[in-house]
């Protein structure tokens, strides 16, 4: 498990000790059952060469390939054949279906200056009309499994890489038109590895598995490499098979063995609500170690109530390990392998940046454990002076996990990879987070960025605020933000254009302002307010001032012409 410089190497020299292991079970749903499909490290390797040789006519070593796939085992082969042929992976979701999806992958291709995209015979079609439409047509799209890909490409020429060779992009930064990709070397994604193991307590013995998309940071590094690099098997459902049906997810960590699996907290949550006692009583959950939950806060009701219903099936108490990472630092930042007990802090205190005891009404917080080999420093955001303990600031981080930055893109690399602390060292990543450590311990307390979470989705208010102008021609500038609490509840500031009359349908707009946003992101908006121009604040420079609208509407202090709310954020804005 040590020694490799590269995770390339690491692989291939797992695949030749090992060649008949079990890499990966695929599960699919197949008439209401899960049905196992398995891949040996020796047929990986094998699969991963072929790819290589055929992406070898086409792509040279640095080029980056997009890879853009429904089946997972293609995913994982090419993700593969990338790193034996020298080429920089770029995965992405699978293609199709909603506008701001197919415009993100155009603009990946653009941004990445992608040279071939990695599909398979049945979506070939789609995905070349799809580079065609966005304006590519000359990128190659090669289908994986085609004839030539899956042998006879001629030789493969293995490719040597170094620890700072550029292994793949991991696109889950930025907004549609403003896509980031970090940088991953094979030097962070072994650091990182190690940093998960050491945090989480993995072994070569450890079972690995869930239903995390493997285009995220997480289900990547996480559930699939993590696996791999641990010499085990991983055992993957997919994240349509978890949601339709929660129970999938936990009867297979009960009928793999799994003893590591990990999902952002509304999965967790969603589990509680949506199992049923009938299918409780058929789980064995008693080898689960270490259930991880990260990606979007963490709410300590939801450790409890998983805790307690799922105790009968043999849960151990304190398995939910909370963990805090982004694709910035290849994937954890910190960890804890057992639930630690929700503590009680002073809720006006919390507001004003600090965690104590409660005196006045309380807030439960959940810490995420101590750094995961990474120098993590709470920083004043706006003075870049280090904070004192207890404290909140922003998360900054250093160490190896923390890849060189973003592609194409040095200003932004500057800006975010490569900050100073007023006094202290330099080379940090501000994460845009806010957080306290106390006695060593991470809490994640916020989030300074714009960026909206949702069920551990990253969502960006530039893209709903575009989509909520297109609703109609009447429409002027938007903003779009989330309310703070553990749920993040997205609303939408919408302007109507000067000169526009107000007796026209303003609650049949805003229904449909609600409606697309549901259509296009799968996701419901909380409240969406139609005001008159010139409402939503804007900088000198032109920025939407996102914060300033939240503060302004949680206040009541926004006009609207018409508002469409749901209960719980008048109930919100009541409290204040
Ligand atoms: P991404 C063996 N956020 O979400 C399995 N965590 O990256 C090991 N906010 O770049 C798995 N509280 O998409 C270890 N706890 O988004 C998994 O998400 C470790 O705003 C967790 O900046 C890795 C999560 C990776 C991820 C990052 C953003 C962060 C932050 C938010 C993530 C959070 C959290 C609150 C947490």
């Amino acid at each position: 498990m040590s020694g490799h410089q590269t995770f390339t190497e690491h692989i291939q020299a797992q695949a030749a000790e090992t060649p008949d292991q079990e890499a990966l079970i695929l599960l699919t749903e197949h008439e209401g059952t899960l049905r196992p499909e398995t891949i040996t490290y020796g047929q990986l390797d094998i699969q991963a060469r072929h790819l290589a040789a055929a992406l070898g006519r086409h792509v040279r070593p640095g080029d980056r390939v997009l890879i853009a796939h429904r089946s997972r085992a293609l995913f994982v082969t090419s993700f593969l054949a990338c790193l034996y042929s020298g080429a920089i992976a770029v995965p992405v979701a699978p293609t199709g279906g909603h506008g701001h999806h197919d415009e993100r992958f155009g603009g990946i291709v653009k941004e990445a200056a992608v040279a071939c995209v990695l599909t398979s015979t049945a979506e070939a079609a789609d995905v070349s009309q799809l580079l065609a439409r966005t304006g590519h047509g000359d990128v190659v799209c090669l289908p994986a499994d085609g004839p030539a890909a899956v042998a006879g490409a001629g030789p493969w020429e293995p490719f040597a890489p170094g620890p700072d060779t550029v292994a793949y992009l991991q696109y889950t930064s930025g907004s549609t038109r403003d896509p980031r990709g970090v940088i991953v070397t094979h030097r962070s994604l072994l650091a990182n590895q190690r940093a998960i193991r050491e945090a989480l307590g993995t072994r070569p013995g450890t079972r690995l598995g869930g239903w995390l998309p493997l285009h995220h940071d997480m289900g990547l590094v996480g559930q699939l490499l993590h696996a791999l690099w641990l010499g085990g098997t991983a055992v993957l459902l997919t994240p349509t098979a978890f949601v339709k049906r929660p129970a999938n997810w936990l009867e297979t960590v009960s009928r793999y063995g799994l003893t590591v699996s990990a999902a952002p907290d509304f999965a967790y949550e969603m589990c509680v609500r949506r199992v049923n006692d009938t299918q409780l009583a058929g789980l064995d959950l008693s080898g689960w170690e270490t259930a991880v939950n990260g990606g979007e806060p963490i709410d300590a009701a939801t450790l409890d109530a998983f805790a307690e219903r799922f105790a009968p099936a043999g849960l151990r108490p304190g398995a939910m390990a909370p963990c805090y990472g982004l694709a910035e630092a290849t994937l954890i930042v910190s960890g804890t392998r057992t639930a630690p007990p929700g503590r009680a802090v002073d809720a006006a205190a919390l507001e004003k940046g600090r965690l104590t005891d409660p005196v006045g009404p309380g807030r439960t917080v959940t810490h995420c454990g101590p750094p995961a080999s990474v120098d993590v420093r709470i920083v004043d955001p706006d003075t870049c002076a280090e904070v004192p303990d207890g404290l909140i600031g922003e998360i900054w981080v250093r160490g190896e996990s923390v890849g060189p930055g973003y592609w194409a893109r040095p200003a932004e690399t500057a800006a975010a990879f490569d900050c100073r602390i007023s006094g202290g060292g330099s080379g940090f990543l501000r994460t845009g987070d806010l957080g306290a450590l106390q006695d060593g311990l991470l809490h994640v307390t916020g989030r300074l960025k714009d960026m909206i979470v949702i069920a551990g989705r990253n969502l960006y208010p530039q893209d709903l605020e575009r989509t909520a102008q297109q609703v109609s021609g009447l429409f002027g500038a938007a903003t779009a933000f989330a309310l703070p609490g553990v749920r993040e509840r997205i609303v939408i500031i919408q302007e109507l254009r000067s000169g526009s009359r107000y007796d026209i349908d303003l609650a049949g707009l805003a229904a449909a302002v609600q409606e697309r946003i549901s259509e296009e992101y799968e996701v419901r908006t909380a409240g969406v307010v139609l005001v008159r121009p010139g409402t939503v604040r804007r900088t000198t420079s032109g920025k939407v001032e996102r914060a300033a609208m939240r503060r302004l509407f949680l206040r009541g202090e926004l006009t609207p012409l018409h508002q469409r709310m749901e209960p719980e954020v008048e109930q919100l804005m009541a409290t204040g």
